[in-house]
């Protein structure tokens, strides 16, 4: 199934082995890939950890075994395409879409701690547009932010490292000025998923990749994008727009299976421009182990999950029903809206997928970890500032966004902590680039548990404190509210951090 080509795609790249580099092979994904394509879905070869594929909604091809080396350094590069393309999302209708590679989502990136990755960007669209990687923590150049749009035509070399400790689950989609809810929309965002060598759960688990998104169509099939100023338009801004059509990693619906007793790890990314996910799967108790930048301490249950925009959940779905029996990932009702501009229909839960039993007689259960990682707390007796942050419609302490303004400035190393409160009726997500944070507290109450975070959804008129220490890049990096919608007409921000002054 797997040519020996598209796994040396990823290259061992450890320096006693390296070629001198004009003759070092480039391999682009785009080219030597030869992805096995399920509808929408790609399943990329994982040569480090065989038996795990990163977007898994349908029968898995064999995957060969490769030895990992011992000391694992590679260079993953790639090619990502944006373009144009028209692409069956419903069944029966075709759409004009942007598509990354031609596919919508993008190609999953299947990284590991430690991988120096290259990603050759091309823009072929009619619009300037970047790349930004949510929540790694790479080089001011390399986030793909709007202060480094590429032009139509354009192209931009994204060059970053994935530093150790960072395995999560994160995504990818356009930033540009202005126009990134109406390019996610037409179909631009993909998933990253990063795996630790030191992965404490069972390499045997199957694992499944969630990408949430949802959209919205004209009845000739072409998406239902509004003109600004009409009222549909001028509801998209106020809401953020959503869509009535739901997509778990670009189908409609789809069905998992799972064997009663069975086990498995999915990785669910919030890749909406608006729409919250309060997940439930009724008859079963959901096991969190990981968040926006990893993995938790120790598992927790749930009995649902709020999932905010642009948020990752790792989840254990434990296979406690019987076989030949099914059970349905729902999206249930969550009131972020204003009363003014609530949909209508904003109660009826949404069926996002199928868990369908196979009639297999029931397995053994796994042991699993009590223990997942040390989350170390940030050290809140460094802290040298706080930053306050009130968000109002559109808008950041009282300001629209200026590209040419610094808003809050510190120095690389710093420890602080970000009180963003809420003063409106509508739910703010609020992500940082360039830095995880962890949660303090959200109006008052304290984290129950610590985790790594690049968005925390703000509720309406409720404050969330979380601390961050400024130990990645210095350069400008945006926060903003991650309502694309929001984002786009300026509820942004830029954090400067400058070098720290040598001694
Ligand atoms: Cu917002």
């Amino acid at each position: 199934m797997w040519s020996s080509d598209a796994l040396r795609r990823i290259r061992d790249d450890r320096p006693e082995r390296r070629a001198p580099r004009g003759r070092r092979r480039l391999a682009s994904l785009a080219l030597l890939a030869s992805p096995v394509s399920i509808g929408a879905l790609t399943l990329w070869a994982n040569a480090g950890t065989p038996g795990l594929a990163a977007a898994d909604l349908a029968p898995r091809p064999a995957v060969p075994t490769l030895a990992p080396p011992a000391t694992p350094r590679r260079t993953v590069e790639l090619t990502l395409t944006a373009a144009p393309a028209r692409l069956s999302l419903q069944p029966g209708a075709a759409t004009d879409v942007f598509a990354y590679n031609g596919q919508v989502p993008g190609p999953t990136l299947d990284l590991r701690e430690g991988d120096s990755v290259i990603v050759h960007f091309r823009n072929r669209l009619p619009e300037p547009s970047t790349i930004h990687w949510h929540g790694i923590v790479l080089p001011f150049i390399a986030d793909g932010s709007p202060f480094h749009p590429v032009p139509p035509g354009g192209q931009h070399d994204y060059v970053f490292t994935i530093r150790r400790g960072t395995a999560g689950t994160y995504w990818y989609h356009p930033h540009p000025d202005h126009r990134t809810s109406y390019q996610v929309s037409k179909g631009l965002y993909g998933a990253i998923v990063v795996r630790a060598a030191d992965d404490p759960l069972p390499r045997s688990l199957p694992e499944k990749l969630l990408v949430l998104s949802d959209n919205r169509f004209l009845a000739d099939g072409s998406l239902d994008l509004p003109d600004p100023h009409s009222p549909g338009g001028r509801l998209d801004a106020e809401n953020g727009r959503e869509g009535d059509v739901l997509f778990v990693s670009g189908a409609i619906r789809p069905t998992l299976t799972i064997r009663s007793g069975e086990v498995q790890r999915w990785r669910v990314i919030n890749a909406s421009a608006a729409r919250v996910y309060r997940l439930a799967l009724p008859g079963h108790v959901l096991l969190q182990i990981g968040s926006d930048g990893g993995l938790f301490e120790r598992p927790v249950e749930r009995e649902e999950i709020v999932l905010g925009v642009g948020e990752r959940a790792e989840l254990l779905v434990r296979g406690t029903g019987a076989p030949n029996t099914r059970a349905v990932l729902r999206a249930l009702p969550y009131d972020r809206y204003i009363p003014q501009t609530r949909p209508v229909d904003w109660a009826e839960p949404r069926d996002l997928l199928t868990l369908q039993y196979t009639t297999e007689a029931p397995t053994t259960p796994v042991a699993l970890p009590a223990v997942l990682r040390r989350v170390p707390a940030l050290d809140t007796t460094l802290v040298t500032a706080t930053r306050v942050m009130v968000l109002t419609q559109h808008l950041i302490n009282g300001k629209g966004m200026d590209m040419g303004r610094v808003d809050v400035s510190t120095t690389l190393g710093a420890t602080e902590i970000w009180e963003v409160e809420n003063l409106v009726g509508m739910d703010h997500p609020f992500h940082l680039h360039g830095f995880q944070f962890q949660v303090l507290d959200r109006n008052g109450v304290p984290e129950p548990y610590r985790a790594w975070k690049d968005v925390v959804n703000v509720p309406r008129h409720e404050t969330a404190r979380f601390i961050v220490r400024y130990d990645g890049y210095p350069g400008k990096w945006m926060y903003h509210c991650h309502i694309l919608d929001h984002e786009d007409h300026g509820m942004m921000g830029v954090l400067e951090v400058k070098p720290s002054v040598e001694h």
